[in-house]
């Protein structure tokens, strides 16, 4: 397990759509992503995590994939993709590509196949059944999406079964020749020389036999407890693991929604050979209240909480992802910071701070690095994600929310919020396309953009470029043993790294008002010196108060 490379790599998230358009449609492309690799040099992030980008009808923005093994128009060619893996090796940073098995598009030449008669041979790569004897549904699963997880087809008379989308059928991993086919393309991949995997939502490719009815509403959906770590997920993860992953040095990530720390650890311990790291989802759930979307106020001690559990838990037994903002989830500054102009630059540091110096491999989302916020868009109409309409327009029909508070959800919560156009520069588009954006430009663009970031020494990327190069440098940020402090503090976060006679003691305010700090008693701390802080501090006396949104971090030797 040790010295492995993806524990001291820091991945960047590219949504390629987003990213940057080299061609003036609007669209973000790989030859932009091409065009921005040296950006990537500069912040010193050594591996690059690519969200889909295959053949998709793009109904969920390319986590619809219609041909595993070419690129989709909008974003290149195949020779293009091998120009981007080939650019970025030269640079010294790896390439992970989205790997999406949980379903594919409908319009996938495996569901065509399949929906065309009882009898075709791929009938069992997805999951059918006919309606009850009284009519009603297989069972009454909700799909992630909104509204029942299963879909007429006349054809052949019978239901399949989507957990997202319509458009997105989930595969039937029961079937071997179907699981066959998916190291086929995985191998595919991988020869080609990419560096491994983010698995998406690979906790759901294990249903219940039977499918039984679900209980009730849940988060994500009715009938959650029958796919999320179903009972063959572990045997199907170390089967890609033995007969693919294992003959490459490549690294794996499974996004693993809703899971427990058993699980965790089974999924991610060295010794059971499925997948390198999980990245769990649990943080997410803590600002929902019991409808969807409701927004719900949270304190500090629920978020140490669950960071707590995951540090303490898979500490010398699995591996975490860290993760403060990805492209389903809102942005880290606008949800857990403080995106007002006199706070957003250092409570975006702080933050970064905690994802950089917590156990596991730092995610960076593209913009986070900027301190890149939430956007409030007044029409739905400016929305493009399908989570977003499907939500807008199902709560609508109802007429149990107003408007004002159907948008205030998705304003809050929104996976457009974080999939608005990388804000480059401050001319026209923010530098992202000389065309029309396909989604609109955070009208912030002028005032927080990668140009002005550059230029300013104290900006949150230089910060980031900073914690990228302490991780270098540092061991105990891999290997050190995690404790925490004060964990009923409603302000701060205040934790060690401890490895040998090294500790690294990391005092993090979560509030915007100054707090006093007291070095936890059982500490020795005399000596210790400044590695890193968003405001001026002593080299070596750790101070007694914290600024609002402070953030240090002292090593002692
Ligand atoms: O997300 C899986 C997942 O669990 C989502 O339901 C997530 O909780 C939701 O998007 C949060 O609002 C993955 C991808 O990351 C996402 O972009 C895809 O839409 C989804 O799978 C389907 O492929
Ligand atoms: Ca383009």
């Amino acid at each position: 397990m040790e010295g492995k490379w993806w524990k001291e790599a820091v991945i960047y998230q590219i949504y390629p759509r987003s990213f940057m358009d080299s061609n003036g449609d609007g669209i973000g492309d790989l030859k932009g992503i091409i065009s921005k690799i040296d950006y990537l040099v500069e912040l010193g992030v050594s591996c690059v995590w690519l969200c889909p980008v295959y053949k998709s009808p793009n109904c969920d923005n390319g986590y619809d994939i219609s041909d595993y093994r070419d690129i989709m128009d909008d974003f290149g060619t195949l020779e293009i993709w091998e120009e981007l893996l080939h650019e970025l090796h030269k640079h010294n940073i790896r390439l992970v590509m989205d790997l999406v098995v949980n379903h594919s598009s409908d319009e996938n030449q495996w569901f065509v196949e399949s929906r065309s008669s009882l009898d075709n041979p791929k009938r069992d790569y997805y999951i059918w059944r006919s309606a009850k004897p009284d009519g009603s549904l297989p069972n009454n699963w909700m799909a992630c999406f909104g509204g029942p997880a299963w879909e007429y087809d006349k054809t052949t008379d019978q239901y399949y079964l989507h957990l997202f989308a319509i458009k997105q059928p989930d595969l039937n991993w029961e079937s071997q020749h179907l699981r066959e086919e998916i190291q086929s393309m995985m191998k595919f991949w991988l020869d080609k020389g990419i560096d491994g995997f983010r698995m998406d939502a690979i906790s759901y490719i294990s249903k219940v036999a039977g499918l039984p009815d679900g209980k009730g509403k849940g988060e994500p959906g009715t009938g959650f407890e029958h796919y999320a770590q179903g009972p063959h997920i572990h045997e199907y993860l170390h089967e890609l693991n033995t007969k693919v992953l294992s003959n490459y040095d490549c690294m794996t990530v499974g996004e693993v929604s809703y899971v427990d720390l058993k699980d965790g650890i089974d999924f991610s311990g060295p010794d059971r050979q499925e997948i390198n790291m999980i990245y769990m989802y649990d943080l997410l759930g803590m600002d929902k209240g019991e409808k969807r979307w409701q927004i719900r106020d949270w304190k500090l001690p629920e978020f140490k909480s669950i960071i707590c559990k995951w540090q303490k838990g898979l500490s010398g037994k699995g591996w975490n992802s860290l993760y403060i903002s990805n492209h389903d989830i809102p942005r880290a500054v606008s949800r857990y910071g403080n995106d007002s102009p006199e706070y957003r630059i250092v409570s975006a540091k702080m933050l970064a701070t905690m994802n950089h110096t917590l156990q596991g491999t730092p995610y960076i989302y593209q913009g986070e690095e900027i301190g890149m916020t939430n956007v409030k868009f007044d029409s739905i109409d400016d929305y493009d994600d399908i989570e977003i309409r499907n939500f807008y327009y199902e709560n609508e029909e109802t007429h149990e929310r107003t408007r004002e508070d159907i948008m205030a959800s998705i304003h809050h919560f929104g996976r457009d919020n974080s999939r608005t156009p990388m804000q480059w520069d401050s001319s026209p588009n923010a530098g992202f396309t000389t065309g029309k954006p396909w989604i609109k430009i955070n009208p912030n663009y002028q005032s927080i953009n990668v140009a002005e970031s550059l230029s300013d020494p104290n900006s949150v990327f230089h910060y980031y470029q900073k914690l990228i190069k302490m991780r270098k440098e540092l061991p105990i940020l891999i290997d050190g043993h995690f404790d925490s402090y004060y964990e009923d503090d409603l302000n701060l976060f205040v934790y060690t790294r401890t490895l040998e006679n090294q500790v690294l003691f990391i005092a993090l305010n979560f509030s915007n008002s100054t707090q006093n700090l007291a070095i936890p008693s059982n500490l020795s701390l005399e000596g210790s010196k400044l590695v890193i802080s968003n405001y001026e501090n002593d080299e070596s006396s750790i101070p007694k108060q914290l600024r609002p949104y402070e953030a240090i971090v002292y090593l002692k030797n």
